[in-house]
């Protein structure tokens, strides 16, 4: 049987609530007039994000691109930072926005975060901080880069956008480092249309952070740092409050379909799938596949076929970020320094992914990888 491509299958959809259910917060906004600068939904997604994911402290933000270069500002960081080459452009676009240099370290081929031992070989007397990400919502080797950071003094700032509810040894993976940075965008695990977050271990830190992201306004008249205006407002506070509601049905969705597609792929050559990555409570964030030499079809290939059968996957993260124009000339992102995080971003691909597809679209999605394989093959 011929099944139905025509309608588009996107990379991920957002989590989306009954929007009767959002018409209470809306009419609470519109009766206190209370629209941002930390009103009562802002306080209440912070107090319920701290009990959901098992963490001191949170500080929101309008997008997860301002908690990063604000989380870099508020530990003052300086000089250079080693980080990963394998993200998206806003992790090493935060270090340039702060007059840092990013270092570029190699990743590991098995989680694709940041391998521990390239980020020791890349340490200089400049080096401040190591700015790792959880790719794909996959914990970083935390307890050897924690140990890496107090051998040489550098602070740990963990860009955790993908990370939301990923838990490690029995706690949140956010509470490792100095802070954790999250992303709240329309494309995340959990949604506030736009939105972000700084983990941070203590009240006066939090306090700092509040500061410098209102301005550096303490109190009217007092102005204790050249802050920028990064507040999430009420709108989307009020949001974050009503998604948490669904955020563990989401996550249950997510890993079933993680399962169906490790299920339907296992049987097809060339075809890799990385670590399900349940051991460390990985929260399914996106489902990386690598198109491998054996695979008839180049990943590019795969990639068009897919499109032309209306199945958007994205190739996260090709080009690397060390290969844009701003990073290219820097002598950390020399092909011969990163050839782990080339090889993975000239084969990965990642497959739609989001709690509302169904089975009948991830067979779609698995028969149309299957089938381009055998049409190549008698090509
Ligand atoms: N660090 C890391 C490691 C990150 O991955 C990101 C963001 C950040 C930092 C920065 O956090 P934010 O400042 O964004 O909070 C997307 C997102 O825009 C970006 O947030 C995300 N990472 C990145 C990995 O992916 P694009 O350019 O791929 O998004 P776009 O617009 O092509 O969306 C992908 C698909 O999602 C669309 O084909 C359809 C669907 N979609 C998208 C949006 C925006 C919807 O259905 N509805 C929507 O509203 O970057």
């Amino acid at each position: 049987m011929k099944r139905d491509n025509s309608t588009p299958i996107y990379v991920t959809q957002p989590l989306l609530p009954d929007l009767q259910d959002f018409i209470p917060y809306l009419e609470s906004i519109w009766q206190n007039k209370i629209l941002t600068n930390g009103g009562p939904f802002h306080q209440q997604l912070e107090q319920a994000l701290c009990d959901y994911l098992g963490v001191k402290h949170i500080c929101l933000f309008a997008n997860g691109t301002l908690a990063l270069i604000t989380a870099l500002q508020a530990l003052r960081i300086t000089g250079e930072v080693i980080t990963t080459p394998y993200s998206f452009v806003a992790t090493a676009h935060s270090l340039l926005w702060n007059g840092i240099k990013p270092v570029f370290a190699d990743i590991d081929p098995q989680t694709f975060n940041l391998d521990p031992e390239r980020v020791e070989a890349a340490i200089t007397p400049q080096t401040t901080a190591i700015l790792p990400v959880h790719c794909y919502g996959r914990p970083c080797n935390v307890e050897r880069i924690q140990k890496i950071a107090d051998n040489y003094g550098l602070k740990v700032i963990y860009d955790a956008a993908h990370a939301f509810g990923v838990r490690h040894q029995g706690g949140s993976v956010l509470n490792y480092g100095d802070l954790s940075v999250l992303s709240f965008h329309a494309t995340k695990v959990f949604n506030t249309f736009e939105g972000g977050a700084i983990i941070c271990p203590d009240a006066k830190t939090k306090q700092r952070i509040d500061h410098l992201k209102n301005f550096g306004f303490v109190d009217e008249v007092t102005v204790v740092a050249p802050g920028i205006n990064g507040k999430m407002s009420e709108i989307n506070a009020a949001f974050g409050l009503l998604q948490l509601q669904h955020v563990d049905k989401a996550l249950q969705q997510r890993q079933a379909i993680d399962a169906r597609y490790r299920a339907n792929l296992a049987g097809i050559k060339g075809i890799r799938c990385i670590s399900p990555g349940l051991e460390s409570g990985a929260n399914h964030a996106y489902f990386p596949i690598l198109v491998e030499p054996e695979f008839p079809l180049s990943r590019d290939e795969l990639y068009q076929h897919l499109r032309e059968n209306n199945i958007f996957s994205r190739r996260y993260f090709h080009p690397l970020i060390s290969d844009f124009p701003m990073y290219r000339g820097m002598p950390s992102s020399a092909h011969a320094n990163l050839p782990v995080a080339r090889t993975a971003a000239e084969q990965v691909i990642c497959l739609p992914l989001y709690p509302t597809l169904d089975n009948a679209q991830i067979e779609l999605i698995t028969d149309t990888i299957a089938a381009s394989a055998k049409v190549s093959a008698t090509r």
